[in-house]
């Protein structure tokens, strides 16, 4: 069968840095079961859903149209299924990701020209679901979709977690406009490419829809290692281990790194990765850099150790604190995530968070404003006022996290918290030691470019009222 894999347009000027992962899986499997597969990456390609449509028209048909997206890229998933059934009924559109997983049925419903919904992770199910179309098996027997029937959406019972990881094989970048992907800040520049060292996070941060499930698999050290040999093979002078949380275990980080130590590929490639703060310390943060890391992102969220708590993060202040020390004495770049309007916050837990910002002073931060993500606890929270939460808004596009459009407060108005975002960013960015870092990042990230663009605001109105 030939199968076309989507990246759908976004709204905003988003650009991504590297090509994306599950669509790679999926690239592979199919290609090694037999079928044909060609990629569409719109972000890469800064395609609006007009020109992806006019690409499409001049494309061999392909039998199957596999989209993927978070929730707030749903409905311009939902306009390149469209395209394509405007072009052929017959092609089959299927979605995937983060928010098909999470609300399989209802995403059919509201969205007509989606056939089939793919829930969890996809490397098995495309497999069968491609013998099925083929005419093979009926749909029903293909574990872990939502698939219309006359006017009814069937859900198949869900599928296992995949085992072992070691047996996948490798994401395929053959296809992938390598030629547009980027290493970001302070790594080395040209190609980077992510890999995925373990899937599964075992905590229960109540923002956290824990896309890939709660039971925690991991890759052997040598597997890993022999994929990062192939990328550098295919020109990659960077690696995102995009993991959600890269150092879970030490004696898994170790063996990691002695490995890749053990083949020289610390000379070759540098990377970054993101982890939690109560799973460093400081030997294995030097180890990792002698191992090529560059830099290391932490999950921070809040500075307020009562937020913190009701967050459900499990970690306090002032193991931020002895991270970011740690991790700078150990040579690396750091950055941080902080969500301002957790649960029960308020006015003075943001001066706390930002109080904290200052202090560890990272290298990057990125400030994202609560959203609701369909699974997450806090959904269910807000739906029950629970935490101070209030809905906002119940279109997905209003779904990304630096807009501040779907969640606010009681005691903070969504007003109130994007005013406090800018402030801060402004407040972090705009001085001598990071203007460097706020422009690195502008020239590749629509976040970035936000920042300066609410800097200009912010200083436009100070000078206003002064
Ligand atoms: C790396 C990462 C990023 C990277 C790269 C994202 C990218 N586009 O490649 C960056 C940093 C850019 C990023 C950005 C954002 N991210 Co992010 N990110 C992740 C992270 C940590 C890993 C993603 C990954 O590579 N997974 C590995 C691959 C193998 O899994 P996958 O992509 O999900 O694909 C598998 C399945 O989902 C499925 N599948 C996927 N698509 C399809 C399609 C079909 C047809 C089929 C059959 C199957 C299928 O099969 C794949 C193979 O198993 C996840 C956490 C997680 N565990 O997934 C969060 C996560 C995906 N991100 C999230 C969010 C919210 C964002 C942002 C929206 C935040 C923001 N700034 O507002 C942004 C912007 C993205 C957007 N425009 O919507 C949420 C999504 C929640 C939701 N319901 O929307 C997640 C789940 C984090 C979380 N736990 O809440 N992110």
């Amino acid at each position: 069968m030939r199968f076309l894999l989507v990246y759908p347009p976004l709204d905003s000027h988003t650009r991504y840095w590297h090509p994306h992962l599950g669509l790679g899986y999926l690239s592979a499997v199919l290609e090694a079961a037999g079928h044909e597969t060609e990629v569409a990456d719109a972000v890469a390609e800064g395609w609006g859903i007009g020109a992806f449509s006019e690409r499409f028209d001049r494309m061999r048909r392909p039998d199957a149209v596999l989209i993927t997206a978070t929730t707030s890229e749903i409905s311009g998933a939902h306009d390149v299924a469209s395209v394509v059934k405007a072009a052929s009924r017959d092609i089959v559109t299927v979605v995937g990701g983060p928010h098909a997983t999470a609300l399989p049925e209802a995403t059919l419903r509201q969205y007509p020209d989606f056939d089939i919904a793919c829930i969890g992770e996809g490397e098995l199910t495309v497999r069968e679901l491609a013998q099925a179309l083929e005419g093979g098996n009926p749909l029903k027997a293909v574990k872990g979709i939502a698939y219309r029937q006359g006017g009814e959406i069937v859900v198949t019972p869900c599928r296992d977690s995949i085992g072992d990881l070691d047996a996948l094989p490798f994401p395929r970048w053959e296809g992938f406009p390598l030629a547009r992907y980027s290493a970001l800040m302070g790594l080395k520049p040209g190609l980077e490419l992510p890999v995925m060292s373990g899937r599964g996070c075992p905590n229960r941060c109540v923002f956290c829809q824990r896309a890939l499930g709660s039971t925690v698999r991991v890759r052997s050290a040598a597997n890993v290692a022999d994929e990062v040999d192939r990328d550098v093979a295919l020109g990659a002078k960077s690696i995102y281990f995009c993991d959600e949380t890269f150092t879970l275990s030490k004696k898994r980080t170790v063996a990691l790194m002695q490995e890749l130590m053990r083949r020289g590929l610390e000379k070759k490639v540098s990377w970054h990765c993101e982890t939690r703060v109560d799973s460093v310390d400081a030997e294995t943060l030097r180890l990792m850099r002698q191992a090529g890391c560059r830099m290391v992102a932490f999950g921070v969220e809040s500075g307020s150790d009562r937020v913190l708590k009701e967050a459900g993060k499990a970690i306090t202040s002032e193991m931020v604190r002895a991270a970011y020390k740690a991790a700078k004495e150990a040579g690396l770049l750091t950055y941080m995530y902080l969500i301002f309007g957790l649960p029960y916050e308020t006015e003075e837990s943001v001066k706390e968070t930002v109080g904290l910002l200052m202090e560890a002073d990272p290298d990057y931060v990125t400030i994202g404003i609560l959203v609701p993500y369909p699974g997450t606890e806090v959904l269910a929270m807000a739906e029950r006022g629970l935490g101070g939460l209030r809905l906002l808004s119940s279109d997905w596009r209003d779904y990304s996290k630096q807009s501040g459009k779907a969640l606010e407060l009681e005691s903070l108005p969504a007003a109130r918290l994007r005013r406090l975002q800018s402030e801060a960013y402004v407040r972090f960015y705009l001085r001598p030691s990071k203007i460097r870092r706020l422009l690195e990042m502008a020239s590749l990230s629509g976040m970035a470019r936000m920042t300066l663009e609410r800097a200009k605001m912010a200083i436009g109105r100070a000078k206003r009222h002064r």
